[in-house]
């Protein structure tokens, strides 16, 4: 991939402005509920909301700028309106609650915001815990006559605004971890960052085209949506469906009613809209990427079995901004995640950082043109060492240098000696019939080291009883090696996740 960027350059100019520049103004760029917005008609909204932001409501360039909203087109519009006016977009999960929002607000030192009406009472109750976030507006206000709020001040504005001239190297936004691990960082990425990721796994791996039409389920906030349903399809001039609400039966709904080609999800969603499979090989659907967690290969063939699609896998965080492992739909390989992204480079190391052999489990490192860079937080040496990212996973490369997950580094557990992986005995667990969720963790064992400890969700109708942890641990034995089987069994109600749906193993260690 050509990596060689400007030294002047704002990502917003490059997969917007471009567009309208060469001719390509009136190819639609937008779809949604009631909506549908050429490339000309985002600009024209993006520029409204640079020349509010910056002429009357105080922004300068590389102040922080709070976006909240479902995925729709205003929070589309806003996001470009940040950053051709220099800003510095910080989005923030949809379902936050005004205290999370708050930790955002402080850690990234947000002075305004720009957030859907539904979300008020969060947005302005964070605000009165916050001394920096002095600016707040709505928009997509659905009540009274004429235009309100955001709106109404972009319908004063003009809707001519020249993209400010920025520096590849200065930080266009700040994306949070999800919080697996516990309190939330802030990662920057740069214009040039942006440009990058677009320029890599999409072209290489994806292969779309100017006529697709992608869709997805991650919010914007999670650079996965970001990228997969915001900044690819822009980047080759494609367009995009946005859904507000992306549960499995809205996004099998959308994927029918926009026409979607390309679609962007995680493993569940593919399960559940397997059920419908018969649906969807009368869609024009034909690529179909899973991310956020490992796609077992047994999702991997109920998937293909049902639509006569190859999901296409890859492992990306937010660290990184996107995706820098995975492969080609004739490249795939079940159970393994792929090859590194090309402009990326991937090994296994153990706990000197010395690469192992084949077929080793060790730490994964990834090195390319994005990287790790948390804003004012200590753990970034726990991240990168020696100019290599660690991701926190578990991994092993093959003889054909796939890499094939195995667990989040935390979640290998050592008992008596061997090393269990916790995602294997969770999949072990899901194949009974009584299982609806599970997670599996280590605790301390005087005698063992560690032994395994599975939280079970039963599905309804099933009693948690002992009678039945007996049955389970007797299930996991008779198909993975018995010594996996969790010593510890515990029924719970509900397993802790965050909001974009990744299990909180910490928070079962504290239980
Ligand atoms: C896990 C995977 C196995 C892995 C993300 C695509 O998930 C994203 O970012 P996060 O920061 O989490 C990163 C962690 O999630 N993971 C993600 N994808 C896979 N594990 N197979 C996969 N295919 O533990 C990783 O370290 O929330 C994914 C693009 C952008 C993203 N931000």
């Amino acid at each position: 991939p050509e990596l060689q960027f400007p030294e002047r350059l704002n990502c917003a100019a490059q997969l917007l402005d471009r567009h309208v520049a060469e001719g390509r103004g009136e190819r639609l760029c937008i779809q949604a509920a009631g909506v549908r917005w050429s490339y000309a008609d985002l600009q024209d909204k993006a520029n409204r909301i640079a020349n509010v932001l910056t002429q009357q409501l105080g922004l300068v360039a590389g102040n922080r700028v709070l976006l909240c909203a479902p995925n729709n087109p205003m929070m589309v519009a806003c996001w470009f309106g940040v950053i051709k006016a220099g800003g510095i977009a910080v989005a923030a999960m949809p379902l936050l609650r005004a205290k999370e929002l708050s930790t955002i607000v402080d850690i990234a030192q947000v002075s305004h915001a720009l957030c859907d009406e539904a979300l008020r009472a969060e947005v302005l109750g964070a605000q009165q815990q916050c001394q920096t976030l002095k600016v707040v507006q709505f928009f997509n206000a659905k009540s009274g006559d004429g235009l309100q709020g955001l709106e109404a001040l972009m319908d004063g504005a003009s809707g001519q605004f020249e993209t400010v001239d920025t520096a590849a190297t200065d930080t266009c936004l700040l994306g949070f971890t999800s919080g697996t691990t516990g309190v939330p960082k802030a990662t920057m990425h740069f214009h040039r960052d942006v440009m990058a990721v677009c320029a890599c796994w999409p072209l290489h791996t994806l292969r779309a085209n100017a006529d697709d039409v992608f869709i997805g389920s991650p919010p914007m906030a999670f650079t996965f949506g970001l990228g997969g349903q915001v900044l690819f399809p822009m980047a080759i001039g494609a367009s995009m469906a946005l859904l507000e609400k992306a549960g499995p039966p809205q996004l099998a709904d959308g994927i029918e009613q926009f026409g979607a080609t390309v679609v962007f999800t995680a493993p569940t969603s593919y399960r559940v809209m397997a059920q419908q499979g018969e649906r969807m090989r009368k869609t024009r659907l034909r690529k179909c990427v899973s991310a956020g967690e490992a796609l077992t290969a047994s999702t991997r063939a109920l998937w293909k079995n049902a639509t006569g699609i190859e999901i296409i896998d890859g492992i990306g965080s937010t660290e990184m901004l996107h995706i820098f492992i995975s492969h080609r739909e004739e490249e795939a390989r079940p159970g393994a995640t792929g090859k590194a992204v090309p402009g990326y480079q991937a090994k296994v190391v153990d706990d000197e950082g010395q690469e192992v052999p084949p077929g080793t489990v060790g730490k994964l490192a990834v090195q390319g043109p994005t990287g790790c860079r948390y804003l004012n937080d200590s753990r970034q040496t726990k991240y990168v060492s020696h100019g290599w990212n660690l991701t926190g996973d578990a991994y092993l490369m093959d003889a054909d240098g796939y890499f094939v997950y195995q667990a989040r580094t935390d979640d290998m557990i050592i008992s008596a000696g061997y090393n269990i992986a916790a995602p294997e005995v969770e999949e072990a667990l899901m194949a009974h019939a009584a299982v609806a969720e599970c997670a599996v963790i280590g605790v301390a064992d005087a005698e063992r080291g560690q032994i395994v400890k599975a939280f079970v969700v039963l599905r309804a109708g099933h009693a948690g009883d002992e009678a039945m942890a007996k049955t389970l641990q007797d299930f996991v034995k008779s198909t993975v090696a018995p010594y996996k089987y969790p010593r510890a069994v515990q029924f719970v109600s509900l397993l802790p996740r965050t909001p974009t749906g990744k299990l909180q193993r910490f928070r079962l260690h504290q239980s």
